[in-house]
């Protein structure tokens, strides 16, 4: 794959270590529908790669597609009668935003990440993201847009019930948001369970994997990590021997 053939000479043209290279990441994406666990499964693939034995101070940062909301202008939630907006239609992303933060850190450059604020419904802060040597994106419709598909290394789809989504939505957004059973289970049934039928359940077939209950189906989560760590452990590893001189130069043998 092109990904390992990025490894980075160790000398310049004039025999002197060449500076570290920029990372550049293998591109996970994490979908399924609301409230399956794919922030678990993100975790704890990024915590396991970052403890990894077999992986030298492996990078990892996860991005939500979340920080990618156009969000609701401040006029339209001070209205209070303004109708409200389905968090789960494709245009209810900046998709071209997110398709360069993509771009640029598989090529090794820093991106500034927008931090959408769920209360006030906007973005409001931008985070830096540095280069990695893995980038999870995870999302309801990041395997729904095929010039994202397009940029992912690796796509994971996490099938959980939808009794037991709407179950944990409920205690999420009652717990966390401030809001009442009745609306979550109106725009449930107005907004996110249309999208589920129409954009996200269809976007299943291009997983990779689909993973019957995320991070609680143990022999999944093995098996992804294991792949993973093959397929970036030696890029990794050059990365590594270059850095700490390990490898001679060619030119002064
Ligand atoms: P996950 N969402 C909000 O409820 N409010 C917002 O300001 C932005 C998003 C919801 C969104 C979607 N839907 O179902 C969910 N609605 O966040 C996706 N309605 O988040 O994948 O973590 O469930
Ligand atoms: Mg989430």
């Amino acid at each position: 794959s092109p990904h390992e053939l990025t490894t980075p000479p160790p000398f310049d043209s004039s025999g002197h270590p060449a500076k570290a290279s920029p990372k550049l990441p293998f591109v996970i994406g994490v979908s399924g529908g609301t409230a399956s666990g794919k922030t678990a499964v993100c975790n704890m693939i990024s915590d396991r790669l970052r403890n990894s034995q077999r992986l030298y101070d492996c990078r990892v940062v996860l991005i939500g597609q979340d920080s990618f909301y156009r969000g609701r202008s401040s006029t339209e939630v001070e209205l209070k009668h303004a109708p409200e907006s389905n968090f789960d239609d494709p245009d209810a992303f900046d998709k071209e935003k997110l398709l360069e933060c993509i771009q640029k850190l598989k090529s090794g450059q820093s991106v500034q990440v927008p931090q959408y604020n769920f209360k006030k419904q906007c973005s409001d802060s931008y985070l830096q993201v540095d280069p990695c040597d893995v980038l999870i994106l995870e999302g309801i419709l990041i395997l729904q847009c095929p010039h994202v598909r397009g940029l992912l290394d690796m796509k994971i789809f996490i099938d959980k019930d939808a009794d037991v989504r709407l179950a944990s939505r409920i205690k999420r957004d009652t717990n966390e948001l401030g809001r009442n059973v009745t609306s979550v289970l109106e725009q449930y049934l107005k907004f996110v369970k249309p999208a589920f039928d129409t954009h996200i359940f269809p976007s299943r077939k291009h997983a990779d994997f689909i993973i019957p209950n995320g991070v609680e189906n143990h022999f999944a989560m093995d098996t992804i990590l294991q792949q993973v760590q093959k397929k970036i452990g030696y890029h990794n590893l050059c990365y590594t021997l270059t850095n700490l001189n390990v490898i001679e130069p060619t030119n002064q043998m």
